[in-house]
């Protein structure tokens, strides 16, 4: 197969509440959809790099710039066996796996569409409902924690996960355990700590979370597996983990108990199944955490989370708790704290293309 035609576009969402972590807030995103067509057939990828370089050095605009200079330039019109063979030209690119994996995963969905199948079948998932959480930005005060919190405790979300910061970390969450002693929670503090916090880490353990997500810095595996050798909480890693190299030498290190599989990040299906293999076979659990993505990022997370190892809710929420319109057909809805992997061709949701010309802020189109 060849692909023949490219479309590279960025979008303007807004979300419906300012999401804030620790490096930083944002309401307006500015996302990448790409469209990939070979023969009659097509597929649909999203990139997640963020409009600023907090999360990870990519951003939208690297992003765009690597694929415009680079990546479609190398993928277009050439002969491959099979869509996810999709990277074989652009391997020398160094980095840059959120911009890789925008294109890989739309030829993913490519290939499940050319074959007659679900992208979560072409994956080999099996489940066909996934336990989802919610992920819960920083709030001013912790009555506007607490009652953001109630609020997806009512619409029955599986596990809170909230943001943390120096400053809003130990009494805040204490907060949130006292109003609800048995919730299933965790914190996410997006490397904002060191081991000099080593007194509020350890405050923390006492909260009985599920895990504390990426305390330490993004390239800091050895310090990750010096804290976790004084806290019971599990650490679990998420920028830390770029690729299996990364997820082997910290699980060899020590350095966490869980990991986050966001294959955005990761550069791709294949990585994610990769760490995902490998977690599995090394009794490791991992869940599939999420990027603020359009509903065509959702319905690829959702696949992905259909393999058997992703044994813990991820941060795959509802299309209503970003968006006030989605992109997709249907929107994602929560049924009972569960989120349905969608079984028809593909990705399994229609892109709404009528609704793309007002969303879109610059489009560009590469034919071979
Ligand atoms: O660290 O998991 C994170 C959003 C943007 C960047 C990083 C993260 C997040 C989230 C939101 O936690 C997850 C989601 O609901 O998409
Ligand atoms: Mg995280």
């Amino acid at each position: 197969m060849r692909i023949h035609r490219i479309e590279l576009r960025e979008i303007a969402l807004r979300l419906r509440e300012r999401f804030e972590i620790s490096s930083g807030g944002r309401q307006d995103r500015r996302v990448l959809l790409l469209k990939l067509e070979a023969g009659d057939h097509t597929g649909w990828g999203e990139c997640v790099a963020a409009e600023d370089p907090g999360y990870s050095y990519e951003t939208t605009e690297t992003a765009w710039s690597v694929f415009d200079e680079f990546l479609i330039p190398g993928v277009l019109g050439q002969e491959m066996e099979d869509a996810r063979d999709l990277l074989g030209p652009v391997e020398w690119v160094r980095g840059h796996r959120m911009a890789k994996a925008g294109l890989e995963m739309a030829a993913w969905d490519l290939e499940a569409r050319r074959r007659g199948v679900s992208l979560a079948d072409l994956l080999g998932g099996r489940a066909g409902e996934i336990a989802v959480g919610v992920s819960v930005g920083l709030q001013p005060t912790d009555e506007a924690l607490l009652s953001n919190v109630a609020r997806y405790v009512d619409e029955g979300y599986a596990r809170i996960k909230i943001k943390i910061k120096p400053g809003r970390d130990v009494d805040m969450l204490g907060a949130v355990r006292q109003a609800f002693p048995d919730l299933p929670m965790m914190a996410d503090a997006n490397s904002a700590y060191t081991l000099d916090d080593l007194g509020v880490l350890k405050a923390l353990d006492r909260l009985e979370l599920m895990m504390i997500e990426q305390p330490l810095a993004h390239d800091d595996l050895l310090d990750h597996s010096r804290l976790q050798r004084s806290l019971d909480t599990p650490i679990c890693l998420d920028e830390s983990i770029r690729s299996v190299r990364d997820a082997e030498l910290a699980l060899e290190l020590g350095a966490g108990r869980i990991i986050n599989i966001k294959p955005g990040r990761v550069g791709g299906f294949s990585q994610a199944r990769a760490i995902h293999d490998l977690c599995l076979d090394r009794g490791v659990p991992v869940w599939c955490g999420g990027m603020l993505e359009s509903g065509v990022g959702r319905a690829h997370n959702l696949a992905l989370a259909s393999l058997p190892g992703f044994s813990l809710p991820g941060d795959i929420s509802a299309s209503r708790r970003y968006w006030e319109r989605d992109v997709v057909d249907p929107e994602f809805e929560l049924r009972g704290g569960t989120m349905t992997v969608p079984d028809g061709l593909g990705m399994g949701v229609r892109v709404r293309e009528e609704d793309l010309p007002l969303l879109t802020r610059r489009v560009e189109v590469f034919e071979s």
